[in-house]
């Protein structure tokens, strides 16, 4: 295919109630939408970037100052490339995995449009549905009982399983109250970096919970501290934000840093190094799982897709649209007990709704 032009636009999505992390607030969801025109049709993409650089070094307006200025312009001067080359093509310029990730998506669903068959075809996957998870935030009341408030809530919408954000001072005593108040709910916990190797004995007080892992306790970086945390406590080590590409995560491995890995797509440079990470544990039969970012209708559809593989054993964090958005950019995704339908239409399988789109739309503009 060859790339023509890409239309970049930002959609501010207000989300259903704040969701609080141990790196901040988030109120709103800014997310930027990439459509790229090709040879062979048009394709959508999201960048996951947030609106500030907390979850990780990206944010949304540098993707878009590299997408305007490196990415789409090294495309455009490729000429002629196949979906496979594209990973390649981007490889010169370092980083910005989410801003590359926002790019390949946007062709891989031109070409797979133009090819007539559905990212879950494409995958060879076999699941028509996935179960689904739901992230649960720090109450901004800072109150137990309003977590068991949230907590209930997605209980009963029928969640499989329950993760609950964690950071020093917010970590044993919600997560005890949680467990006795639903003794067999799958439970899990993620920290996004807050803690240091200083803190290994809180978190082996985890332990007794019976949590299915902990996520990324530690800083990105720190690979090695995350190998001797995992030693020190019996919950198992799940690493998010470290897991950075298909070479980062061998590495990782070779450390036994870690029991589980949590794939996002966004954070590895797109759904073609996802595949390949979920390959590589299958080969070594290190259970996976499918991230979020607060993902509109079109990341999602394309999680949900990739969830669908076989090495996805470990539930992930795959809510319907109506957990974060009263009004989603594509026709909502709905909980069906406990589960969530694999799109079937070409693509990503879902198509915006332009009006609505354009009824969010900050700003748009297009690269050529
Ligand atoms: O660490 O998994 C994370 C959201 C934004 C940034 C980082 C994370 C999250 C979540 C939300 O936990 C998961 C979701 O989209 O359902
Ligand atoms: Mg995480």
């Amino acid at each position: 295919m060859l790339l023509e032009r890409v239309e970049l636009r930002f959609v501010d999505l207000p989300l259903v109630k704040p969701f609080r992390t141990s790196f901040g607030t988030e109120f709103a969801r800014q997310a930027m939408i990439v459509t790229s025109h090709t040879s062979v049709g048009i394709g959508y993409g999201e960048c996951v970037a947030g609106r500030e650089p907390l979850y990780s070094s990206e944010h949304v307006a540098g993707a878009d100052l590299v997408l305007t200025d490196f990415l789409i312009p090294r495309l455009r001067a490729a000429g002629e490339f196949d979906i496979e080359d594209v990973p390649n093509i981007v490889r010169p310029i370092r980083g910005h995995f989410m801003a590359k990730a926002a790019l390949e998506m946007s062709l891989l669903d031109a070409h797979l449009r133009h090819l007539g068959l559905s990212y879950a075809q494409y995958l060879g996957s076999t699941r028509s549905t996935v179960p689904s998870g739901v992230s649960v935030g720090i109450p901004t009341d800072n109150r137990i009982d309003s977590l068991l408030t949230e907590v209930s809530e997605y209980v009963e919408a029928g969640y499989v399983r329950i993760k609950l954000k964690i950071q020093p001072g917010w970590d044993v005593e919600p997560v005890r109250a949680v467990r006795s108040a639903w003794p067999t709910v799958p439970l899990q916990v993620d920290a996004n970096q807050a803690y240091t190797r200083a803190d290994g004995d809180v978190l082996a007080q985890l332990d007794p919970f019976d949590l299915l892992l902990i996520e990324q306790p530690l800083a990105e970086e720190d690979v090695v501290g995350h190998a001797e945390l995992r030693r020190h406590m019996a919950t198992p080590m799940c690493l998010d934000e470290s897991v950075t590409s298909l070479e980062v995560a061998e590495q990782i491995l070779d450390l036994h840093a870690c029991d589980i890995i949590n794939i996002k797509p966004g954070r590895v440079g797109g759904y073609l190094e996802a595949r390949k990470i979920h390959d590589l544990c299958v080969e070594r039969e290190v259970p996976v799982w499918c991230g979020g970012m607060l993902e509109t209708g079109i990341g999602r559809a394309a999680n949900i897709a990739l969830a669908s593989l076989p090495g996805f054993t470990v539930v992930g964090d795959i809510s319907e649209s109506a957990r974060f958005y009263a009004q989603d950019i594509t026709e909502p995704f709905v909980l069906k007990n406990g589960h969530i339908d694999v799109p079937v239409g070409p693509g990503f399988g879902v198509e915006p709704l332009i009006e609505v789109m354009d009824s969010l739309t900050t700003q748009k503009k297009m690269v050529s």
